[in-house]
């Protein structure tokens, strides 16, 4: 069992969603925030069998865009205190999706009585 970690683009949410769940994929969609940019996006924890992997995979490549963001407060617009650093706004490219696979043991079974 792997359990897989997508970190996708709140716009690219819906149509992976309904794609994941139309091909037998269970997903749990939790609301998320980038550390960088600040900005609200979702990770979905998808558990599958190995198998099944390279194909979710594939799915989440097919519906996440890469977008370029432009960033009116860049980050290092903040200073150490707090301070406003007058900066440029800076455009960044977000995504397709930032994805983690890790082995996982499925124990939803063991919860059953
Ligand atoms: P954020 O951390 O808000 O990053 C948004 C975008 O800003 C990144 O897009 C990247 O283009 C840029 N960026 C991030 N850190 C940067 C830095 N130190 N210097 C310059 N530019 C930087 P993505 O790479 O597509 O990442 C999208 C989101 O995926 C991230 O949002 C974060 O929530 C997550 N993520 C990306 N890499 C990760 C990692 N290694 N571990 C955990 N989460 C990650």
């Amino acid at each position: 069992m792997k359990l897989i970690f997508a970190i996708i683009q709140e716009a690219d949410v819906r149509g992976l969603l309904s794609r994941l769940i139309d091909k037998g994929y269970k997903a749990t969609k939790l609301a998320s925030t980038g550390g960088f940019l600040k900005a609200r996006n979702t990770t979905l924890l998808i558990g599958v069998e190995e198998e099944k992997v390279e194909n979710a995979l594939r799915i989440i490549k097919e519906n996440c865009r890469k977008r370029t963001i432009l960033d009116p407060i860049p980050p290092y617009s903040i200073g150490a205190h707090g301070e406003y650093i007058h900066m440029d706004p800076v455009e960044y490219v977000v995504g397709g999706a930032t994805v983690f696979v890790i082995d996982a043991i499925d124990y939803s079974k063991e919860m059953e009585d």
